[in-house]
Formats: structure tokens, C-alpha cells, sequence
């Protein structure tokens, strides 16, 4: 079995029902998040050994968020339990004249605030890939320097490397991220540059092939881009497909009609998990791009921030999609 190792920070997600709004709210539905629990949670439902770096408080809250990793099979040998708080995020439901609305309740968590003791050389032992997201970067410098030193040892351990940009503008400027992003950027292997991310930071179009060749230009150690692309006709309807660019070639999914929308948190994770799934299984770009694409295609029917769809579900409806993929 391939290892995968994630390290980031998990949020307890308190939403609205449907039609409430934040002023009016009389309950919130419970769901655990956090982008790289999410990708951690993925894969370790398609059978990968997947284990979490995280720091959550040793209270009956954090705890609900380790239940919530161990109920989904994820190795929970790198969770820390101390501090005092566990992130929340609220969500305000969205419909198809609303978006949906986020409010970050996030600051001093345990996470945010805490040091991570396992040292690089326990997260790492036996790791085939490490997966980051920007959202870690986001939240202290000290964070900056912990990840950039962990790529460093990937990168001589030679473990690959995922980068998901997740850009969140509620948590900082453009300017402190290029300026992270400029230190983590050269030691990644495989990196999502989401049509918001990428553009942004390297002044280029948002032409995914234009960025793509930019930033392959600036950092030649990145093997491999993969996005989503969304056309928004509201909030509970949009276009997407996939796309994954490896030297110059870009390897295109479907695209899928997607309405309505119940819940698109986390596809961007889900697409991550898929792309993960097909470079640790050496399945073509073609075939990892249309998977990655349906496994977050689905996930936009499910409530929560997790993707709970069975391999066998995608590789099936795969088969079906008759006279093979355009
Ligand atoms: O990608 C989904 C995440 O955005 C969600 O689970 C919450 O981690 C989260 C964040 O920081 O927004």
C-alpha cells in the first residue's frame, strides 16, 4: 500500500440550514473540514495508508474532530491533542439566487497557535507522497518555515510533493502569499494552480496555459499542474471540468453540467484525492484527469466537506461513459 502524509489544520463547519439566513439562524449542522483532512480522508477510503499531521485541542471537540479521521480510516499516529481551540467556520446556505457565505472563526486555534513536535523524519518514514495546501502558509510564518522545512527533507528523502494554492483571501494578502508561495514553489513535485490561484500571483492570464507555462518557466521542478475549471451561471449551477498539464500537454476531462448544486465544499479536495489516486497508481493522465474530475463532479451531491465516493462507483461509471471519454 502507497503512504500518503498530510499536515494541516482541521475546522469544525457549523452551517445554516437551508434558506437561513446567519441573522436568523435557530440551529447549525455540524460537519468537520479542513482542505488536506479532506484529501486524507479520500484516500484513505480507496484504501491508501493515510495519515494526518494536525494539531487539535484535547477536549471532547477536538476529539470529535480525531473520531471524525478515524471513523474514515485515516492514521491519526501524527495527531496532536493540546491547546484550546478547534477552527470553526460558519456557513450561510446558499441557493440559486444567493451564495453561499463563509465566516472564519479560526484565530488562536490549537493549530494556528501550537507547535507540531513529530519531527520530519517520523512524518515522513515510509511516505510515498506528501500533500500541503496554502491554507497552513495562511496561518503563521512559523508555519512557513515548519512546511518549507519538511519539503526541504522530502525533497532529499525524496518523497513527492503536492502543493493544493487553495488561495483564501480572508486569511491574507496576495502579497504575503507570492512571498510564501515563492519559498514553498521549489520543492514541489505536483501543483494545483486553481484558475483563482496561480493567475493571481504570477501576474498571467488566467489562460491555464499561459500559467501553467509561466510558472514552468520560474519553478522547472513542478512536473505536473492540475485544476478544475468552473463556468458559474449561479450558485447552485456551474460547468466543470478538469485539466492536467504535464510538459506542455494538457490531458482534459469532460465537462459536467452540475445542478443543483447541494454542497461544493471540498471538490477541489476531492479532484486533489482523484489526481493523487491516479499518480500513485501510474494510471495515464487521461484517464487520472477524468476520474479526478467525476470524483469531484459527485462530491458537489453530498453534504459536508468530504468526498464519500467509492472508487469502484467512478471506475464504474467510467466503463459506462460508452464509446470512451471525450
Ligand atoms: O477545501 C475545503 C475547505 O475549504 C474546507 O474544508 C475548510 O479547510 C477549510 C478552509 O480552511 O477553508
Amino acid at each position: 500500500t502507497k503512504k500518503v502524509v498530510t499536515l494541516g489544520e482541521m475546522l469544525l463547519r457549523l452551517s445554516t440550514r437551508t434558506g437561513q439566513r446567519f441573522s436568523q439562524a435557530d440551529a447549525f449542522q455540524v460537519h468537520i473540514g479542513g482542505a488536506e483532512a479532506n484529501v486524507a480522508i479520500n484516500l484513505a477510503r480507496w484504501g491508501y495508508h493515510t495519515a494526518l499531521a494536525t494539531i487539535v485541542p484535547d477536549h471532547p471537540i477536538g476529539q470529535l474532530a480525531v473520531d471524525h479521521l478515524e471513523r474514515h480510516q485515516v492514521d491519526t499516529a501524527f495527531v496532536e491533542q493540546k491547546g484550546t481551540r478547534l477552527g470553526t467556520y460558519y456557513l450561510e446556505s446558499g441557493n440559486h439566487i444567493k451564495q453561499p457565505k463563509v465566516v472564519y472563526d479560526r484565530a488562536f486555534s490549537s493549530f494556528a497557535t501550537e507547535h507540531l513536535e513529530h519531527d520530519d523524519h517520523t512524518l515522513l518514514a515510509g511516505a510515498d507522497l506528501l500533500h500541503v495546501t496554502g491554507i497552513t502558509l495562511a496561518l503563521s510564518s512559523q508555519w512557513i518555515d515548519r512546511v518549507v522545512q519538511l519539503l526541504k527533507y522530502a525533497k532529499e528523502k525524496q518523497v513527492k510533493v503536492s502543493l493544493d494554492m487553495n488561495y483564501r483571501a480572508s486569511l491574507w494578502s496576495i502579497e504575503e502569499a507570492r512571498l510564501a508561495f515563492e519559498k514553498v514553489l521549489p520543492y514541489i513535485d505536483y501543483c494545483s494552480a486553481g484558475q483563482l490561484d496561480a493567475p493571481a500571483f504570477f501576474g498571467v492570464s488566467d489562460d491555464t496555459d499561459d500559467y501553467f507555462t509561466a510558472m514552468k518557466r520560474s519553478y522547472p521542478n513542478i512536473e505536473l499542474f492540475y485544476s478544475t475549471k468552473r463556468d458559474v451561471i449561479s450558485a447552485s449551477h456551474h460547468k466543470l471540468h478538469g485539466q492536467i498539464w504535464q510538459d506542455g500537454a494538457v490531458a482534459q476531462s469532460k465537462q459536467y453540467d452540475i445542478y443543483p448544486i447541494v454542497d461544493r465544499v471540498g471538490a477541489g479536495d476531492a479532484f486533489t484525492a482523484g489526481v493523487i489516486h491516479g499518480l500513485l497508481s501510474n494510471a495515464t493522465l487521461d484517464y487520472t484527469v477524468q476520474f479526478a474530475t467525476l470524483n469531484a463532479v459527485l462530491k458537489h451531491s453530498i453534504e459536508g466537506d468530504i468526498s464519500l465516493i467509492e472508487r469502484q462507483e467512478i471506475e464504474q461509471l467510467l466503463a459506462n461513459q460508452s464509446g470512451g471519454i471525450s
